[in-house]
């Protein structure tokens, strides 16, 4: 009698359990279970930059952000940081590989210190124009070393752009190489930035650019360099009178993702933030041209003294940096590095 009641009572909790599942065992799963597994799967990305978010690489990453939440309904989140509010563009790549941070958006130069030879994009006046520098980045050349990253738990979903960097200081107008003579300036941290500014006679220091803005203002440095975009809508021009065209290194953003989060993704997700990436960086390149002959306007009107450099002072400029370029091709492997050259000849006659 005991063992029946007890079969009839498992009976009874059997046919409980299911009624609470809503009688739909097909899916193995009940509406509550689906709801709790839809909060579970929901991902969030946490995405910084350093520069603010009247750049165009914060518009860029907005658009990321509508694209990849729309197409996955929602199921990624991508919360938005700019102003460096998670960190300088080292710290933030350490947290990607750590996982404690899912993108970041960096210039090669601070990358070269995870794989060193993305320095040879940060070679002076390696890229003749920023078409030429799309067709080689977003080719197979470009490809291959987004490849590398992975090593360093480290996706590289794809090249954004900085642009044509420019020199800015609060001493004197610089109109050829001899002007650099003695100039204290930030550059990024990267090695072949630096030995660069030494060779063209400055006195370069290291600096994250989260703390540039105060640099300048105690003057601890005299200047820096960064594409007239950042020197504009950093409001650097609070902090420096002279600028001119040095157009001394192409700076091409790239934008990672932490493989850790990377791997954790459908491989449906994993498309939807690839493309992403690629559509926003289209669009992030698009605003950072249209609006650069305009910031170089607005800077002058804001009382920046705008020199031009003759062709013949680039050419000199070139020359003291090349034995600087020579050392760093070496180090990177002078193959790796002829890829890049036959890349951008080949993309040059297209
Ligand atoms: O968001 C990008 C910035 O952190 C940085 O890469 C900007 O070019 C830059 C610099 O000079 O540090």
């Amino acid at each position: 009698m005991k063992k029946f009641l007890g079969l009839i009572l498992t009976a009874f909790l059997v046919l409980a359990l299911a009624a609470c599942g809503g009688g739909n065992n097909e899916g193995g799963e009940n509406a509550d279970d689906k709801e709790s597994a839809d909060t579970a799967e929901k991902k969030t990305i946490r995405a910084g930059i350093g520069l603010n978010d009247s750049h165009p690489q914060y518009k860029g990453l907005l658009k990321f952000k509508e694209i990849v939440e729309e197409k996955t309904d929602g199921q990624i989140v991508v919360e938005t940081y700019h102003s460096g509010q998670l960190g300088d563009d080292r710290t933030m790549t350490e947290a990607l590989q750590l996982g404690s941070q899912e993108v970041v958006i960096p210039s090669t130069a601070p990358l070269a210190n995870f794989v060193p030879e993305f320095s040879v994009f940060d070679f002076p006046f390696l890229f003749p124009s920023e078409e030429v520098a799309d067709k080689v980045l977003d080719g197979e050349v470009g490809q291959k070393f987004l490849d590398k990253l992975e090593d360093q738990n480290l996706i590289g979903l794809s090249y954004w752009e900085n642009g044509f960097r420019q020199v800015s200081n609060s001493e004197r107008a610089i109109a050829s190489a001899a002007d650099f003579k003695g100039l204290k300036l930030r550059t990024m941290e990267n090695d072949l930035h630096l030995e660069a500014f030494r060779a063209l006679g400055a006195n370069p220091t290291p600096m994250a650019f989260t703390e540039l803005f105060t640099a300048m203002q105690q003057g601890t440095v005299d200047g820096q360099e960064n594409p007239f975009a950042t020197i504009y809508l950093s409001k650097f021009y609070e902090v420096q009178d002279h600028v001119s065209n040095t157009n001394h290194i192409y700076s091409p953003f790239v934008f990672l993702m932490s493989k850790t989060f990377y791997d954790g993704l459908t491989e449906e997700q994993q498309q939807i933030v690839r493309e992403a990436s690629v559509e926003a960086g289209v669009y992030e390149r698009q605003l950072n041209r249209e609006a650069n002959e305009q910031y170089l306007q607005d800077l002058q009107a804001e009382g920046v003294t705008y020199t031009e450099i003759a062709p013949e002072q680039h050419a000199e400029m070139k020359e003291l940096v090349q034995p600087v370029i020579d050392k760093y091709a070496d180090k990177i492997g002078k193959d790796t590095v002829q890829e890049v050259y036959d890349a951008i000849e080949a993309a040059s006659k297209e």
